[in-house]
């Protein structure tokens, strides 16, 4: 099924003529409205006039995570503080978020995209769908469930944790469709093996799953346990959410919306494009959003692009799963976690030295965090009160920074090995296979 044939089946010369008349659209407005960009392309030498085809786009400058930090929080907006109807967020490495403004025609292309997605798993308006992706300043809960809305089947916002209450919706409702992180998807499964219940207890037939990499092992498990179809769904919340990029039937690459989300590969070293089947790093232009659009937005997902025809019909270019990324980001239960936020939070509180070490596991399909970091010499105590309540003070700042919690470990001092050339910093235990 498809969603919207003209703009997922078009010729591959009407992409791009579409494509080029957006983009300079898009240049003409970041030129005039956003001073970063008129700054950096006046710096190149560029006018509009210059950006006619999509060809041209390698004229352009990158944007980086690190200028939205230096633009914080909302320096990188075109839009008039007016025209802005919602808002969402990310997490930064220092504390900083990254703040998205959406207005009301980037709501509207969203829920397009969001919608695409869901068609192509096959979802229709008989379909009982529930969202259990976190609403918020997450993209995932509201993105997820503007699409299915818009398709028309009903949507329950079940949100995360609650996982029992979600269990017996799953069940008494007769839920057909479930959005979630794949590892959640895992740990429903085991919730409801623990409850006595099998997968004939409950009527799921389809699922969506991203936020987090995955693997095609771990669809099989998910397919198996939950007895449904289940496909990627692909999308940053500068960019715009979950809608990016979806798979079809086929299940071999994600479609990207490239009419509104223009997709390049580069060398993160070189910075240079590469052809199609190379893997590099993802670089997305926003080619109609108005609120906050970007340029060739670096996202640092590692990935190729497949070029060729796909057998569902559609013409759009598809993405390969991500195999990784080229900056140190970790994602922790859907959440995007930086060890430079850990470090921040430690290097604030003078008890503390700065060594420290992130054990990231999966216990159960749950994520778990550890954060071991060591007491300086004058604060290490043998008295457990005092030692219980400096671990709760940490313990309650990480929450408050990372939005996860953590569980930290107090170690005595010069215990952490110190290496010498690069820092080990985090231990990922995860094996995703
Ligand atoms: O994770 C948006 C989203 C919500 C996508 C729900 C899909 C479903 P952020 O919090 O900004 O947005 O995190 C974006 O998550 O750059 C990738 O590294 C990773 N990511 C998102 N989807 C996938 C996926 C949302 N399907 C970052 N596979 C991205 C692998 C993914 N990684």
């Amino acid at each position: 099924m498809i969603w919207n044939k003209s703009k997922e089946c078009m010729s591959r010369d009407e992409m791009a003529a579409l494509q080029g008349k957006r983009l300079h659209k898009l240049v003409e407005l970041v030129y005039h409205n956003v001073p970063f960009y008129r700054e950096k392309m006046q710096a190149l030498d560029l006018a509009p006039e210059d950006i006619n085809s999509i060809e041209d786009i390698v004229k352009l400058p990158f944007t980086t995570k690190q200028d939205l930090r230096d633009n914080y929080p909302v320096g990188l907006q075109a839009a008039n503080q007016s025209e802005i109807v919602r808002v969402h967020a990310s997490s930064g490495t220092t504390g900083n978020p990254t703040i998205v403004g959406y207005t009301r025609r980037d709501l509207e292309i969203w829920k397009e995209c969001s919608a695409r997605a869901f068609t192509s798993y096959g979802v229709t308006r008989d379909d009982i769908f529930s969202v259990g992706y976190g609403y918020g300043l997450f993209t995932g809960g509201l993105g997820a469930h503007y699409g299915v809305e818009y398709v028309g089947a009903t949507v329950i916002p079940t949100s995360t944790g609650n996982t029992d209450k979600h269990l017996r919706l799953l069940r008494d409702l007769k839920i057909t469709g479930i959005a979630c992180t794949p590892s959640y998807a895992l740990y429903l499964a085991e919730a409801m093996e623990r409850n006595g219940m099998t997968r004939n207890d409950i009527a799921l037939r389809v699922g969506a799953f991203g936020a987090e990499p995955w693997t095609e092992n771990m669809r099989a498990e998910i397919e198996e346990r939950l007895g449904l179809q289940a496909y990627n769904l692909y999308g940053l919340s500068e960019i715009i959410g979950p809608g990016v990029s979806y798979e079809c039937e086929c299940k071999h690459g994600s479609h990207i919306s490239e009419d509104h989300f223009y997709p390049e590969i580069i060398d993160p070293e070189t910075l240079q494009p590469q052809p199609c089947g190379t893997t590099g790093e993802l670089v997305f232009t926003t080619l109609t959003k108005t609120g906050m659009p970007l340029l060739r937005y670096r996202t640092k997902d590692l990935t190729s692009l497949i070029c060729e025809p796909c057998a569902c019909g559609r013409t759009n270019v598809r993405m390969t799963r991500i195999i990784g990324r080229s900056d140190d980001m970790l994602i922790i239960r859907g959440i995007n976690v930086f060890p430079s936020q850990v470090e921040s939070v430690i290097l604030e509180m003078p008890e503390f030295e700065p060594a420290y070490m992130l054990v990231v596991d999966r216990i159960n399909s749950l994520d778990t965090l550890q954060v071991q970091v060591e007491v300086r010499k004058d604060y290490f105590s043998d008295e457990l009160g005092a030692m219980l309540q400096l671990r709760k003070r940490l313990a309650d700042k990480l929450k408050s920074v990372l939005s996860i919690s953590a569980d930290v470990r107090l170690m005595e001092p010069n215990s952490i090995p110190r290496s010498e050339g690069k820092s080990v910093r985090v231990i990922d235990k995860r094996q995703l296979k």
